[in-house]
């Protein structure tokens, strides 16, 4: 344990596409093996669900294709619900079949906020037991006991880019905006953060790196071999932590 405290009280995490690509190797998948057990004639390819990902939450993820395909067999809010929790059975398969790892540099940047006394958060859009489910099936059920604070899509009003899901966990952890740094991978969540006043770090993966993320606290494209893609230019990381995290809040919040 390192003694000096660290200035930032609090990161706080996204994850779908943060803690680990499950949009590529999870829900997509899922979507798509739930809509053929439905034999509804749907397949999203992995462009398209690239541009469904603008819209955020599974069951309003499939209402807008819904809305916006006339020609399908209209679903009204309960069989969408029961198709979304059938998606959600085939996602927690594939989480559990190990298909589904953390991003590499997850697990050791979570060591390290812990040896640094830097409290852990997660504001997700997903839903508890895929949170849960993730770190079951990655680092172990207690590794959720990491994070004092645990927020899911649907346990507040509005989901992602609204700022709902970090204002929870802000009010959980009970600190000020400031005192803390989001972790996202995409504009919606970048946007979500951003509207609770939270300096943000932007991992951004093959789905979100064409995003715009103004006044990010950094944007990286991994948390190993991390190159910086905006903001300080620093050498490639080997191993991102804490220390280059408070390196780029120190600028972004007194600049
Ligand atoms: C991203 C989302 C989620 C997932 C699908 O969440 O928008 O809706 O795409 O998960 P995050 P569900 O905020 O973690 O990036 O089907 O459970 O919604
Ligand atoms: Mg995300």
């Amino acid at each position: 344990m390192r003694n000096e405290r660290s200035p930032i009280r609090a990161l706080i995490f996204d994850v779908d596409g943060t803690l680990a690509e499950t949009e590529a190797h999870g829900h997509r998948i899922a979507f798509n093996r739930a809509f053929a057990v439905w034999k509804l004639p749907v397949v999203w390819g992995v462009r398209e669900y690239g541009e469904l990902l603008d819209v955020t939450g599974g069951k309003e993820r499939i209402r807008s294709y819904w809305h916006s395909h006339p020609e399908l067999r209209a679903l009204n809010d309960d069989e969408i619900a029961a198709l979304h929790q059938l998606k959600t059975q085939f996602f927690l398969e594939l989480l559990n079949q190990g298909k589904i790892p953390l991003r590499p540099g997850v697990e050791l940047l979570l060591r390290d906020a812990r040896d640094r006394g830097v409290r852990l958060g997660i504001a997700t859009t997903t839903t508890r037991a895929n949170i849960i489910a993730l770190f079951t099936a990655t680092m172990g059920t207690d590794a959720l006991n990491w994070f004092e604070a645990i927020v899911a899509g649907d346990e507040v009003a509005r989901k992602k880019p609204a700022p709902d899901v970090y204002q929870k966990v802000l009010h959980l952890l009970g600190l000020d905006p400031v005192q803390c740094v989001a972790v996202e991978d995409s504009e919606p969540g970048f946007r979500a953060a951003q509207a609770a006043g939270i300096p943000t770090l932007v991992a951004i993966n093959q789905y979100t790196y064409h995003g715009s993320y103004p006044r990010a606290v950094c944007v990286i494209d991994g948390f190993q071999s991390t190159n910086i893609v905006q903001g300080l230019n620093l050498q490639p990381i080997p191993q991102l932590q804490v220390e280059h995290i408070e390196q780029w809040y120190a600028q972004a919040v007194h600049s």
